[in-house]
């Protein structure tokens, strides 16, 4: 490594060093391991094949439905030339997002030209492509500012006749979407829309939320390790002081639409007192009510221990999943999908939405904070997602746990059974401090961790690999992280089901929620109890890009995937 400069106007002495670090190749990117020399791999053995698709997808996709096999680049193809290729981001930034780019430009060196497009989907209805000529200023860094993003839904006529256009006009042999479920469903549709065209599509899985996966072929989603270990950090100080100052209750907001990934990871790595996981929640079918109990009896039960702090962790989906509130969550989305609401200004939306709820809606909503009310209110994305990030389900639970706490001080005895003079003595003195925090945006555009470092690298040499052999229809991915990796190629209409969106029913990519069997969960369901009254709090400090703990991947995909650690090994 060079050493750094005192100053420099454009990067910081670890930016610097960040580009200098190696990324390797799968083996099978090598067409000649001598001379390191690369070339496109050919997807040809087959791993399985899917299960028939039910007639409306085939409907749906009458071109793409024939595919339902899985299949393994294993095979080493040979140089292609003269090919043009234009890439996009999709959706929220994700870690290693650039490195895509730079495993493209690799795999397809000189001889094809690569486009990248501006600000994501819109850019591609918009034409707004430029020549990719140099990575070396990218790699290995965070963000997706070399090319932006944005959330445009691409579904009706008007805009794949818009695609069509630039897609002749630049004479695209093929279209890279590296994006979450939702991008990933834009990809089908593309591909099934531009297939007479001779343009193929392929897709990269992206998304911090690690809700796009395919076990045990997609083990997780690039982005969700650079971002969980940023929050770990982050949790992992606040764990450090809050037994220090030893007065507040921390509750923490952590990213994720709907799948409570994050969380669960977060708290394999740093033990706090409470996590909420959205599925259990919704599993358990617990009202808001069972659940604050719970949780106000945990703390009054530290109390009496004399720990009067302690540190929640609440994913940011989980109001989705609370049964009683997910009923009216239902309803608002049908209502909020009518055009009559959609033209209203959000500050006359109240008045339109209260008169058109249930009474159980009706009552669940106003009982909600103002604050939630209003968000709730709030437009859709263009693929019918509540904004969740915008909604500080933190609060709710501080300010429903608050009115608990209170009630159980008044009566402690009707709460808990065998409540000594001592325990009603800390019960009576004790006073519920919360502190909130939200950790999300902080986390998708951190530098790379090694493990997306090289994913990402290899996702991006897969996905030209692909593209260029004439797959269409298909997300690549990588598996078997921990002894080398392969890599792979998933028909994207077998992810696709029906769900109701934003009053309609919609095609979409099914997200892959935490399931309460498998074994991240099941080892983090065999420790909470004891995370919950001893203070076992781990704090696991920055991501390293050096030395062995820079060799780690999130523990919950080494869990899930049974690896014997979580030392990933990628590349030769
Ligand atoms: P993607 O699924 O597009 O990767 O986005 C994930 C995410 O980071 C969520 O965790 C969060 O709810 C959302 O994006 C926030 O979106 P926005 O950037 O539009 O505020």
């Amino acid at each position: 490594m060079t050493t750094p400069a005192l100053y420099d106007t454009q990067n910081s002495p670890f930016e610097r060093m960040l580009r200098e670090l190696p990324l390797q190749p799968l083996s099978v990117f090598f067409s000649d391991k001598a001379s390191l020399e690369m070339a496109p791999v050919q997807f040809s053995e087959v791993l399985f094949h899917g299960d028939p698709l039910s007639a409306d997808i085939q409907a749906t996709f009458p071109v793409l439905s024939h595919q339902h096999r899985g299949i393994l680049g294993s095979r080493k193809g040979t140089p292609v030339t003269g090919k043009n290729i234009a890439v996009f981001f999709s959706g929220g930034p994700a870690a290693g997002g650039h490195n895509v780019i730079v495993g493209l430009k690799d795999i397809l060196g000189d001889h094809n030209r690569l486009y990248g497009v501006k600000a994501g989907p819109k850019g591609l209805l918009a034409g707004d492509l430029f020549e990719i000529t140099d990575v070396s200023g990218i790699r290995n860094t965070g963000g997706f500012d070399f090319l932006g993003s944005d959330r445009t839904k691409i579904t009706t006529s008007e805009q794949f006749e818009k695609v069509r256009h630039w897609v002749s006009h630049y004479k695209l042999d093929g279209i890279v979407v590296v994006g979450g479920d939702d991008s990933n469903t834009n990809a089908a549709f593309l591909a099934e829309k531009l297939s007479d065209l001779k343009c193929t599509v392929v897709g990269v899985p992206k998304t911090i939320d690690g809700d796009l996966q395919v076990w045990p072929w997609v083990p997780i989603s690039f982005g969700f390790d650079t971002a969980t270990r940023i929050y770990a950090e982050l949790v992992g100080n606040i764990l450090k002081d809050t037994p220090s100052s030893r007065k507040y209750w921390h509750f923490i907001k952590l990213m994720g639409r709907s799948a409570s990934h994050i969380a669960l990871e977060v708290a394999l790595q740093t033990q706090p007192t409470m996590t909420l996981i959205s599925e259990e929640i919704a599993a358990r079918a617990h009202s808001l009510d069972i659940i604050v109990t719970d949780m106000a009896k945990g703390v009054l039960r530290r109390a009496m221990l004399g720990h009067a702090y302690g540190v929640v962790l609440v994913p940011e989906g989980v109001i989705e999943f609370i049964p009683d509130v997910a009923g009216l969550m239902g309803e608002l989305n049908e209502i909020m999908g009518d055009s009559e609401a959609q033209a209203l200004v959000v500050g006359a939306r109240h008045a339109y939405v209260v008169g058109h709820l249930s009474a159980d809606g009706k009552q669940a909503f106003l009982s909600l904070p103002e604050v939630i009310q209003t968000k709730l209110l709030m437009d859709r994305d263009s693929h019918g997602n509540l904004q969740v990030s915008q909604i500080p389900s933190e609060l709710l639970f501080v300010e429903s746990i608050a009115a608990k706490v209170h009630v159980i001080q008044t009566n402690p005895r009707a709460f808990f059974s065998d409540l000594s003079e001592k325990d009603l003595a800390a019960l009576a003195k004790f006073l519920f401090t919360p502190l909130t925090h939200f950790f999300g945006y902080e986390g998708r555009c951190g530098a790379p961790s090694r493990f997306d470092a090289a994913y990402t690298y290899n996702l991006g040499l897969a996905a030209g690999s692909a593209v260029v052999q004439g797959l269409t229809g298909h997300m690549v991915g990588i598996t078997d992280m921990a002894t080398g990796g392969r890599a792979v190629a998933l028909p994207l209409t077998g992810l696709i089901h029906a769900e109701r969106r934003h009053g309609k029913t919609s095609y979409v990519i099914k997200k892959a929620l935490v399931t309460l069997d498998s074994p991240a969960f099941q080892s983090f369901a065999a420790h909470r109890d004891a995370w919950a009254l001893g203070d076992c709090f781990s704090s696991p400090g920055p991501r390293q890009y050096t030395g062995p703990l820079s060799q780690l991947m999130p523990l919950s995909v080494a869990l899930n995937q049974g690896y014997a650690s979580s030392v990933y090994h990628l590349g030769v």
